[in-house]
């Protein structure tokens, strides 16, 4: 019997299982080499724990792993039902209120190693955390498609630690009761992006929908996130709210330091402020978003991989 040991909690809403124990040795390297290694030789840890009959398609895994860094307080790996991500905001959040729960940091400033670079972050309280996100920029503004059946929409692209086409003259109601609809939609831009050959830079798949609309609360935005493996984000979604207030720098509607409150549909809000970036990229300007939020852990314990089950690494269908 193998057993993976496991923090669960959610931020905003989106849940986050953080692996402290029972993955596979990924040796030495940087975050991004071990990230490879896990999805070529040991893509069994991410089908145990993400997959049915164990998680679900909402569920984010992060596995904890040993920084280069002598002054991370931690590095992760981010992973969820359909392969693994390049950074996760709600996740970030996530794993330093598992840290603090496991008495591993107390409060104050950290950094946390992911595969696309350090985030600088602070705990705030038991619950509360702050980052500075990877650097972000818009890539793309105004682009055109002609959606199947859903008629023409204008977005822009941009990178907020993931790749995020973002769209607001959508002409849709983003409510609860509309949930079926929006993934519909929200699926089909995706499509059309992909056949039309439409990427971020270097030919990066867009994998990450985003539809924003007026909030009628004190937000200042309402979005609704599709992730990669088809689900929809619960929380406001750390990259995408980072992907979003990018675009609002790139358009001057948003100063350093101005605050952006971004709403999910289940009512959770991201904080989000942004600096200039001494980075650039193709000699674009990019941006730090620094997100605030909220994560609480909702349980911890072993998974269990029995070698007689069938599905003792998830239904793979
Ligand atoms: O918070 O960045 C995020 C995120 C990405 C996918 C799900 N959540």
């Amino acid at each position: 019997m193998h057993c993976i040991q496991i923090v669960d909690s959610h931020t905003g809403g989106e849940p986050t299982r953080v692996v402290i124990g029972g993955g596979p040795d990924l040796g030495t390297g940087s975050l991004f080499e071990r990230r490879s290694r896990l999805a070529e030789h040991h893509d069994w840890l991410r089908s145990s724990v993400i997959g049915e009959p164990r998680g679900s398609d909402v569920l984010v895994g992060a596995l904890l792993c040993d920084p280069t860094r002598s002054d991370a307080a931690a590095a992760a790996i981010f992973f969820n039902n359909a392969g693994y991500l390049n950074m996760c905001g709600h996740g970030t959040i996530g794993v330093m209120v598992t840290l603090a729960h496991l008495n591993r940091i107390s409060g104050g400033r950290h950094i946390l190693e992911t595969p696309v670079g350090i985030v600088h972050v602070e705990l705030l309280d038991e619950h509360r955390v702050r980052f500075n996100n990877v650097s972000a920029c818009r890539y793309r503004h105004s682009i055109t498609l002609d959606v199947p059946e859903s008629g023409r929409v204008t977005g822009d692209i941009a990178w907020g630690g993931n790749w995020f086409f973002l769209v607001s003259d959508h002409r849709r109601q983003l409510s609860p009761d509309r949930i079926p609809e929006l993934l519909e939609f929200a699926r089909a831009i995706r499509t059309t992006l992909q056949q039309a050959g439409i990427t971020g830079r270097d030919g990066a798949e867009i994998d990450h929908i985003e539809l924003t609309a007026a909030s009628d609360s004190d937000a200042d935005c309402l979005s609704f996130v599709l992730c990669p493996g088809g689900a929809w984000d619960r929380s406001p979604c750390g990259t995408g709210t980072s992907a979003k207030v990018a675009c609002l720098a790139a358009d001057g509607a948003l100063n350093p330091g101005q605050v952006w409150r971004q709403q999910s549909l289940t009512g959770s809000v991201f904080q989000a402020t942004w600096q200039p970036s001494p980075e650039t990229v193709d000699g674009d300007p990019m941006i730090i978003p620094t997100i605030t939020g909220s994560a609480w852990v909702t349980g911890s314990g072993e998974l269990l991989l029995d070698p007689s089950d069938p599905f003792q690494h998830g239904i793979e269908i």
